[in-house]
C-alpha cells in the first residue's frame, strides 16, 4: 500500500514538473488578495533566518492580536510551510516578538524603539530585545500590529527582502473608511456583484461569515472603518430591535479593528420617531438623537458614528425647515461626541431640478455654494465627505474646489471603487491613475503647494481628523465585485489612503502578484493593462471632459448622449449643431471656475491654458476649434473613439497570452469580461461618433465613421420571424435599427455570400437583455458554426447602448454562394435581438 502510495506521489511529481500549468490551483477569487500562495524553494529560503519562536505581547487577551497573531500563523504556513513554537516569554533563541510600542517597553526598557509612530503605524525590524536577536512586528496600538503582521506578510508573499529591515510606516490620514449603499431589503445601490453580505428582506446578515472575510480583506490594507447602509438611508435601520444585530457586527469588525457606522436619515426623529419634527435646532430633536446614541453605544462601545446624505436626490434635510448643513451636523455630532463618535456629513447636495434653458445655472457648483460659507461652524467630530470631482465620478473631472476651501472643517475625500460610471464591472477600468491624478493636484488652497493629499493628510490646515472615503459595494458574488480584475481598484485605493505617495505602477504590480503570482510575464501584462484601462474607457466614453456621455436618466452604463441635456439633473454637455461643452469661466459662463484660488482659476478660465482633458467640461467651443495636441475637436472625438476601442480589442490579445499562466478559472471569467468589452466598446464607439457626425455634418478624416464596409444590417437580411424595429435613441443600433424575434418559435435572419471566398471571421451584434436568456445559433452553409446564450446579466431592459454586445466566430471558411444564417430564441423579455453582422477577411496566411 505504502508502495503504491509513493509511486503515485512520485508520479504526481514527475506531472507537475513536466506540466507545471496543470498544478495552477482553481480559483474563486474569495481570498483576494490574500491567497498566501506557496514561494518557491529559492524565494522561501531567503526567509529562513525569521525566528521560528513566537511571543506574542498580550497582556490580556486582545482579540486584535490574536487575530494578528494567527493571520502569521496562516501567512506562514501557507506561503512557506512553516509553523512557529509559542513561546510566553522570551526565550533564549531568537524569537519574532508582536506587541504595541508599550508591550515591548515593559519586555525591555533599554530597547531602542522608533519615536516617529502616529495611531495604526507599525514597526518591522531586527531589533536586540533584552541581548537576543529578535524580529520585531509593533504597533503604536494594537491595530498598529496587526497591520504591521499583514506588512511583513505581503512582504513575504510578494518576494521581497527582509534582511536589515528597519521599517517604520505611519498612515497618512487616520480616517480610511469605506461605505457600502447597501438596502435593508438586500439589493446594493449601484452595487454590480450580487446582494447584500448584510442586509435580506430587512433583516440583518449578522452572523453571515462573508461579514467577517470582508473586514479582514479591508483589515489587511489599513482599512479602519465601515458604513454598511446605503446613504439613501431607511430610517428602520435605527429601530430598537436592529441593535442586537448591529452589535453581532461590530464584534466582527473588532476582531479586525473596523469600526462600524451606519448611514441616518435625518428625517428619522419625524417618520420612525414619533416626533412631529426633525427640525435639528428643536430641542426635542437634540434629545431624540441623544437617546438614539446612547442607546447605541450601550449596544456598541466602540462605535465609529453616522454617514449623512440630506437635501440632495430626494432625500429630507435640514432646508425643510430653513436650517443649514452644519445645524443638522452639529445636533447630531453633540449626541455623539461623549461617545468619540463622528459623522460624516456629505457635501453632495445639489437640486435636481434645475432649470436647464437657464445658461448661468450649474450643479458643480453646488457642493462649495452649500458648504463654503458654512467653513468654521461644523463641530469638530463632524467630517465632511466630499466627492472628488464637483460633478460625480464621471470618465474625467476636474478635482472638486471644496477640498481646497474648508480650512476650518475636517473633510474627507470621497471616491468610489464600485464602478458605476466606469463600466459596472462589465468593463476593465483600474482607477488609480485618476485617483493619483486627483490626489497630486495642487489646489493651490494655501497660498502654493497644497495638493489634494497634504489636505486630506490633515498637514495644509492642521486638520485631526481628515481623510479617505470609498463607495465599495462589495457582494455576495465569491468573488466581492464580479470582475476577476476589479479587486484592484479595492486594493489600489487602501493602499492610496494608506500612502499616497505610491505609483500608481507599484500598485498595480503588487496586486497582480499577489493575486495571481510572481510569474514576470503575468505581472507587466496585467499590470500594463490596468494601467491603461481607464484612459481607454474614457476615450470610448466620453473625452475632452464631456463625462461619460451615458444613459444618466437610467442605468448609468451604456451610451445615451441627450440624456443629459433638457432635464434637472445637470450633468449637461451642451452639444448642438454648432458647438460643445460646458462654459464655465467666470467672464461668459456659470462661473464654475471662480471657485478655485486664483493661481487654478486662471489656468481654467482660460480656453488656450485648460488642458485639451478637461476642455468640454469647462468651455463650450464650436467642432472645429484646435485642441492643443493641432487636431479638432470633432477629430479628436472620432479618434479617440477608434483608438479606445481597438485598445479594448487588444486587452482580449494580451490576456490570451497568459493562457496556462493563471489558473483556468480566473482566466475564461476574464476573458469573457474582456470579449465583452471590446464588443460593447464598438457599440460606444459607433453611437458617439455616428450622433457627432449626423450633428455636425462634419466628416471623419479618417474615413472610418459612417462606413462600415463588412457590416451587414440585420433587417437587410432575409428574415424569418424577425421583425425590423426602429432603436431609440437612433444611434445605439447600427442604422438605428435592429430586428427582433417576438414569436414563440426559432426566427431567422439569412443571407447568401456574394463575396470573395476565404477565412473569416464573423462578428455578431445583437442584445442582451437582463430579462431572460435569448439563444443564437450562427450556421454557415447548413454547418453549426457557433451558439451562445445571452445570459450576462447587463443592465439592459430593451435594445439600446445597454444590453449592444458581440459574438465573435473566428476562422470560418465561407464559399461565393453559401447561405449565413443567424437563428434566434427568445426568452421572456429578451427578444434575440440582432443589430448587424460584420464579415472580416482573415489576411493572415
Ligand atoms: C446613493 C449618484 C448615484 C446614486 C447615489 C448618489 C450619492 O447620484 O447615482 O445612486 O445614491 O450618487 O452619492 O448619494
Amino acid at each position: 500500500m505504502l508502495k503504491r502510495f509513493a509511486f503515485a506521489t512520485l508520479l504526481a511529481a514527475i506531472f507537475a514538473a513536466l506540466f507545471p500549468l496543470a498544478i495552477l490551483r482553481a480559483e474563486t477569487g474569495s481570498a483576494a488578495w490574500l491567497r498566501y500562495a506557496k514561494l518557491d524553494e529559492k524565494t522561501a529560503q531567503q526567509y529562513a533566518g525569521v525566528p521560528s519562536a513566537l511571543l506574542a505581547l498580550n497582556r490580556q487577551s486582545s482579540p486584535l492580536l490574536n487575530s494578528a497573531r494567527d493571520e502569521l500563523f496562516l501567512a506562514f504556513k501557507n506561503t512557506l510551510g512553516r509553523t512557529f513554537r509559542v513561546a510566553h516569554q522570551l526565550p533564549q533563541e531568537p524569537a519574532l516578538i508582536l506587541g504595541t510600542l508599550d508591550s515591548l517597553r515593559e519586555l525591555d526598557p533599554g530597547i531602542d524603539l522608533p519615536t516617529s509612530m502616529t495611531p495604526d503605524g507599525f514597526w518591522i525590524a531586527r531589533v536586540r530585545v533584552l541581548n537576543q536577536n529578535c524580529f520585531v512586528v509593533s504597533g503604536q496600538n494594537e491595530r498598529g500590529v496587526l497591520y504591521g503582521v499583514f506588512a511583513l506578510v505581503r512582504k513575504i508573499s510578494l518576494g521581497e527582502s527582509l534582511e536589515n529591515i528597519n521599517e517604520v510606516q505611519n498612515p497618512s490620514a487616520p480616517i480610511r473608511w469605506v461605505n457600502q449603499w447597501d438596502n435593508l431589503e438586500g439589493s446594493i445601490e449601484r452595487g454590480y456583484a450580487g446582494r447584500s453580505i448584510f442586509f435580506d428582506n430587512g433583516k440583518i446578515l449578522s452572523s453571515n461569515p462573508r461579514i467577517a472575510a470582508y473586514a479582514r480583506i479591508l483589515a489587511s490594507v489599513g482599512i479602519n472603518g465601515c458604513n454598511i447602509n446605503n446613504v439613501n438611508a431607511n430610517p428602520h435601520l435605527l429601530d430598537d430591535e436592529n441593535l442586537p444585530h448591529l452589535a453581532e457586527i461590530a464584534n466582527t469588525f473588532r476582531l479586525w479593528g473596523v469600526q462600524l457606522s451606519i448611514s441616518v436619515n435625518l428625517s428619522s426623529p419625524k417618520t420612525t420617531g414619533g416626533l412631529d419634527t426633525f427640525d435639528p435646532l428643536d430641542p426635542q430633536v437634540a434629545k431624540w438623537w441623544r437617546n438614539k446614541v446612547d442607546a447605541l453605544y450601550a449596544a456598541i462601545p466602540d462605535f465609529g458614528g453616522f454617514v449623512v446624505k440630506a437635501d440632495s436626490e430626494g432625500q429630507l434635510g435640514p432646508s425643510f425647515y430653513h436650517r443649514s448643513p452644519a445645524d443638522a451636523a452639529d445636533v447630531i455630532a453633540r449626541a455623539l461626541k461623549p461617545h468619540h463618535g463622528i459623522v460624516f456629513y456629505r457635501a453632495f447636495v445639489y437640486d435636481h431640478h434645475l432649470d436647464w434653458r437657464n445658461l448661468k445655472n450649474d450643479r458643480a457648483k453646488a457642493a462649495f455654494d452649500n458648504f463654503h460659507p458654512l467653513d468654521g461652524q461644523f463641530d469638530d467630530n463632524v467630517i465632511i465627505q466630499i466627492k472628488h470631482g464637483p460633478i460625480d465620478f464621471q470618465a474625467r473631472e476636474p478635482v472638486s474646489p471644496l477640498l481646497g476651501a474648508l480650512q476650518k472643517t475636517n473633510e474627507a475625500i470621497e471616491l468610489q471603487v464600485t464602478q458605476e460610471y466606469m463600466g459596472q464591472q462589465h468593463h476593465l477600468c483600474f482607477l488609480i491613475p485618476m485617483w493619483k491624478e486627483v490626489l497630486d493636484f495642487d489646489l493651490h488652497a494655501d497660498g502654493s503647494n497644497s495638493p489634494v493629499k497634504e489636505i486630506l493628510s490633515g498637514k495644509t490646515f492642521h486638520r485631526a481628523s481628515n481623510g479617505y472615503v470609498a463607495v465599495v459595494n462589495v457582494g455576495f458574488e465569491e468573488n466581492w465585485l464580479s470582475h476577476p480584475l476589479a479587486m484592484s481598484n479595492l486594493y489600489g485605493y487602501a493602499r492610496l489612503a494608506w500612502n499616497p505617495e505610491l505609483s500608481s505602477d507599484q500598485i498595480a504590480r503588487e496586486w497582480t502578484a499577489l493575486t495571481f503570482g510572481r510569474d514576470p510575464k503575468v505581472r507587466d501584462t496585467i499590470s500594463s493593462m490596468l494601467l491603461s484601462s481607464w484612459h481607454t474607457y474614457e476615450s470610448y466614453t466620453g473625452p475632452l471632459g464631456m463625462q461619460t456621455l451615458t444613459d444618466i436618466t437610467g442605468s448609468h452604463y451604456g451610451p445615451n448622449i441627450e440624456s443629459s441635456e433638457e432635464n434637472g439633473w445637470g450633468q449637461w454637455h451642451r452639444a448642438d449643431a454648432k458647438g460643445v461643452g460646458m462654459d464655465r469661466s467666470v467672464a461668459t459662463g456659470t462661473g464654475f471656475a471662480g471657485q478655485y484660488s486664483p493661481p487654478v482659476a486662471k489656468i481654467y478660465e482660460s480656453l488656450e491654458t485648460t488642458p485639451d482633458d478637461l476642455l468640454l467640461f469647462f468651455h463650450h467651443v464650436p467642432y472645429t476649434y484646435v485642441l492643443h495636441s493641432g487636431k479638432t475637436v470633432v477629430q479628436h472625438i472620432y479618434d479617440s473613439h477608434y483608438e479606445g476601442a481597438e485598445r479594448a480589442a487588444a486587452y482580449v490579445q494580451s490576456w490570451q497570452t497568459l493562457k496556462g499562466k493563471i489558473d483556468d478559472e480566473s482566466y475564461s471569467a476574464t476573458l469573457d469580461r474582456l470579449q465583452y468589452q471590446s464588443g460593447h466598446a464598438i457599440a460606444w464607439r459607433d453611437a458617439i461618433c455616428e450622433y457627432f457626425l449626423k450633428l455636425t455634418g462634419i466628416s471623419d478624416k479618417g474615413g472610418r465613421v459612417g462606413h462600415h464596409p463588412n457590416r451587414i444590417e440585420a433587417e437587410s437580411m432575409q428574415l424569418s420571424g424577425y421583425t425590423a424595429v426602429d432603436v431609440t435613441p437612433w444611434e445605439n443600433a447600427s442604422g438605428g435599427k435592429a430586428i427582433e424575434c417576438l414569436l414563440l418559435q426559432v426566427c431567422s435572419a439569412k443571407l447568401v455570400f456574394e463575396g470573395v471566398p476565404g477565412k473569416y471571421k464573423i462578428d455578431i451584434q445583437y442584445f442582451d437583455i437582463k430579462s431572460g436568456e435569448a439563444k443564437y445559433r450562427v450556421f454557415v452553409a447548413g454547418k453549426l458554426m457557433g451558439e451562445w446564450t445571452a445570459n450576462m446579466q447587463l443592465p439592459a431592459t430593451k435594445i439600446g447602448g445597454d444590453s449592444s454586445a458581440r459574438h465573435s466566430i473566428p476562422d470560418i471558411m465561407i464559399k461565393k454562394g453559401d447561405e449565413i444564417r443567424i437563428e434566434g430564441i427568445s426568452d421572456k423579455d429578451d427578444h434575440a435581438a440582432l443589430d448587424y453582422i460584420e464579415l472580416s477577411l482573415n489576411l493572415q496566411r
